[in-house]
């Protein structure tokens, strides 16, 4: 009988739930898995620190809808994954975080003195959906498939192994070894229940305004197909959270955008909301008066597949438990044997219509702005308009985030990858990184500020060296433009809010990169256009005008916004 290690192990079990791709900085720890991994023709890809790896085993999720692994080395290596499992975590974004352990017994027992060791599991636990140490090699498939089912499910989100090297040592028979196929070990929620699909159906062929507010969970749910036909079905206007942009395409004619910041005049309109795959949380305001009508004027259906979710931020009237494009199928189903597709209404179709005029005349009206420094409302506009329909787009920063999000539209699933719920600087690169590994065949291109572009600045060396031709175009009003704007207001300083101007460009290259400097604003689209064609990562550095990206349009609806939810 062949004898294997838990390496060997440990890597046909992740191929049986379909990874295929680990990001981790090579160690001992990770060696027996490493070997058979590479033997088994699994994607490795090493980046320069643990949280950067999580993020890029995030941004793979997120453009795909796949789970990746991630592993650190024992004790540091573990610590520096927590803030990109945090981030995950709140972002509910699925993939597996593997830790090593010297061996076994150290996970229970703390050996004084023990060289790279910390309770690993404390510490992951608050922030992934299931942590546990596996304790043999022949029950690493078994702790595999746990992990992967609680990841998948309800609302997802990292999960977390500690495996001790001596685990992925040991040998056992490869008979012994039981690894169960997840189609027949792992379920999702199905439809919700036929009676609440019809009472939701009834509403919204009352409605007068009906209004679809869209969140993360149509992505994750792979629920845009549905949605686009329920919205033509009832001639409902389509709104998203922030996160969720691109579930349904910006330019058709029920689109109204992201909820926030101008999303309001709709918010108070409609009579009818369904909301899918959505905590209504913050950056839907809550789905609370002033910003929007609240449950004496509207009704509220909401759909999701976590019934906790429900009731949380404001009263349901139609409850709908269950998957996000198995209830919207129901739901087009169900309107469709009572009647025909109905148009928007007049308000909503004027409404629709203003909303879509107002946003591109202010988007072109940057168009206009020459000189040097860039305007950054220009750098915007003009980098949105040159991306490819088939690009995925990346937003990290403040203010420069503001900026993007008014510039872009996007019109497909999984093609915008932003930390809309958890806010955290610093993913836009890693999250680039992963992207393109997951599909290099699709640009990626990154709208950063300074300051973000910062925090994981060393992946650039990643980037160039497994040959993820990502874009990075950074703006540089060399500061933490946002928190000027923040703390001038909140307390009267902008104490500690400048940077060094910092020569991006040069960093870029000396890490293996392709880089442009641009400081007019006629030199923008000719290196956006060499950078895009580099055939290597590139990063263009923009040096903007500071006195202009502090005020971008929506941001004092964005400081009220945080000013009210801290009161
Ligand atoms: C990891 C992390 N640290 C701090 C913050 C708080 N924060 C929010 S916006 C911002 C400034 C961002 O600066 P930059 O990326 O240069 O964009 P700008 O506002 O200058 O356009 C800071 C520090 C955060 N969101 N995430
Ligand atoms: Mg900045």
């Amino acid at each position: 009988m062949a004898r294997i290690d838990g390496g060997e192990v440990l890597v046909r079990s992740l191929q049986a739930q379909g990874i295929d791709t680990i990001f981790s900085i090579s160690d001992i720890g990770q060696s027996p898995m490493l070997r058979s991994a590479e033997a088994a023709g699994m994607r490795h890809v090493g980046p320069r620190h643990e949280s950067a790896a999580v993020h890029m085993a995030d941004g793979f999720a997120r453009s795909t809808g796949r789970m990746a692994a991630v592993a650190g080395a024992a004790g540091p290596g573990v610590a520096n994954m927590v803030p990109g499992l945090m981030c995950a975590w709140m972002e509910g974004v699925p993939l597996l975080a593997l830790g090593t352990q010297r061996v076994r017994r150290s996970v229970h027992a703390v050996r004084r003195g023990r060289f790279q060791f910390g309770p690993q599991l404390e510490v992951v636990r608050p922030v992934t959906k299931f942590a546990a140490a596996v304790e043999s090699a022949a029950r690493i498939p078994e702790f595999v498939s746990e992990a992967l089912r609680q990841a998948m499910n309800g609302r997802a989100g990292p999960v977390y192994l500690d495996i001790p090297t001596d685990v992925l040592l040991e040998e056992v028979d490869e008979d012994d070894v039981v690894i169960s196929d997840p189609a027949r070990s792992c379920f999702r929620p199905g439809a919700p229940d036929h009676e609440a699909i019809v009472a939701a159906a009834e509403l919204l062929e009352g409605a007068r305004f009906p209004l679809i507010m869209a969140g993360h969970g149509v992505h994750r749910g792979d629920a845009a197909e549905p949605l686009r036909a329920l919205a033509e079905r009832t001639g409902a206007l389509v709104m998203t959270t922030a996160g969720a942009r691109g579930a349904f395409p910006e330019d058709h004619p029920q689109s109204v955008g992201m909820s926030f910041p101008w999303g309001t005049p709709a918010h108070l309109q409609s009579d009818v909301i369904l909301a899918v795959g959505t905590q209504l949380g913050e950056s839907a305001q809550f789905l609370m008066p002033p910003a929007w009508a609240g449950p004496d004027a509207q009704r509220l259906i909401h759909l999701e597949v976590d019934p906790t979710q429900l009731g949380v931020n404001r009263v349901v009237d139609v409850a709908l438990v269950g998957d996000a494009r198995a209830g919207l199928e129901a739901l087009v189903e169900e309107l469709a044997d009572r009647g025909a597709p109905r148009a928007p209404g007049e308000e909503a179709a004027a409404y629709a219509t203003e909303y879509r005029e107002f946003r591109r005349a202010l988007q072109d009206s940057y168009l206009e702005i020459n000189g040097s420094p860039v305007h950054p409302g220009r750098l915007a506009v003009e980098t949105a308009r040159l991306l490819p329909d088939d690009a995925i787009v990346c937003i990290d920063g403040g203010n420069t985030g503001l900026w993007a999000h008014l510039a872009t539209t996007l019109r497909h699933p999984r093609s915008l990858l932003w930390t809309g719920h958890f806010g955290h600087l610093g993913t836009g690169l890693p999250y680039a990184i992963g992207a393109k590994v997951a599909q290099p065949d699709r640009p990626v291109v990154l709208l950063v500020g300074d300051g973000a572009f910062g925090f994981n600045l060393q992946e650039l060396e990643t980037a160039a060296r497994e040959r993820t031709n990502v874009v990075a175009v950074v703006s540089c009003d060399f500061a933490w433009g946002m928190e000027e704007v923040y703390m001038q207001k909140t307390a009267g300083t902008t104490v500690g809010v400048k940077h060094s101007e910092v020569r991006y460009d040069r960093v870029a290259e000396a890490l293996g990169c392709h880089a442009e400097l641009v400081e007019r604003s006629d030199e923008l689209r000719p290196a956006l256009e060499r950078a895009l064609a580099a055939g290597r990562p590139a990063v263009v550095q923009v040096v903007v005008d500071d006195r202009e990206n502090i005020n971008p349009p929506g941001l004092d609806d964005f400081v009220g916004m945080y000013e009210a939810s801290t009161t």
